[in-house]
């Protein structure tokens, strides 16, 4: 059976949302990162750089979110096309796309003083918010076109829709400066597929058992 390191409503969560849409068995295996969990020899072990999502699988420990995600698309399908399928080229280029540049634009947002310590942290988080707007309204373009792909849309959730959802919380709920934050609203699209998959069996009982609440992605509790 699958193990899944995390720690609960951080980065694990997409890949355990991408499970439990996959509907494979797994055990969510959660760490203490406060007490210093994600130092342990054991837990670098799995993942030099003391980071989660790490995913235990047959062929042995996989991190980094992007590869995780790729990893059980191409054991399972259902969160995005196999290599070989229709659409994958276009698929990988939007999942590269979350990886690379929305994922590190907001974390930014929420850790400005990281680039260029704290004496400029506002400016950094100014330019984060605007490259979290950018990268979003790629993705609201996607999400709102007619005949788009199935991939953006509310039929079915994929590691795409699935990544780009907990990432607009993050944007939404925890940046360092209030007034720098990314509501979904802003989004109308992105909000109603928000809506969708919050709305879902799974993905509903994975946000209860992180002890978030319901409207997490649509309309997060600020703070
Ligand atoms: N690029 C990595 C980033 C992973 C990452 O930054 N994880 C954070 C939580 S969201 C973490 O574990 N931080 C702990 C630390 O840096 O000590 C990925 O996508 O998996």
């Amino acid at each position: 059976m699958y193990r899944l390191h995390g720690v609960p409503d951080w980065g694990s969560q997409v890949i355990r949302m991408a499970l439990a849409e996959t509907g494979v068995p797994f055990r969510f295996v959660a760490h203490d990162p406060q007490a210093g969990g994600l130092k342990t020899p054991g837990f670098l072990a799995l993942n030099p750089h003391g980071k989660v999502p790490v995913l235990e699988m047959s062929e042995g420990p996989v991190f980094e979110t992007a590869a995780i995600l790729l990893a059980l698309i191409d054991a399972h399908g259902i969160i995005g096309p196999k290599a070989g399928e229709d659409g994958r080229a276009r698929f990988l280029i939007w999942l590269v796309f979350v990886a690379n540049q929305l994922h590190p634009a907001v974390m930014t947002l929420i850790h400005p003083e990281r680039a260029a310590g704290p004496d400029h942290a506002r400016a950094v988080a100014e330019g984060a918010a605007a490259q979290v707007r950018a990268g979003l309204a790629h993705l609201e373009a996607l999400a709102g076109a007619e005949g788009g792909p199935w991939w953006m849309g509310a039929a079915q959730p994929s590691a795409i829709s699935l990544f780009a959802l907990m990432l607009m919380r993050w944007a939404a709920a925890f940046p360092a400066y209030p007034d720098l934050a990314v509501p979904a609203a802003d989004f109308p699209a992105l909000a109603r597929l928000a809506r969708a998959i919050e709305a879902r069996p799974a993905i509903a009982a994975v946000l209860a058992a992180e002890g978030v609440e319901p409207t997490a992605f649509s309309a997060p509790r600020v703070g």
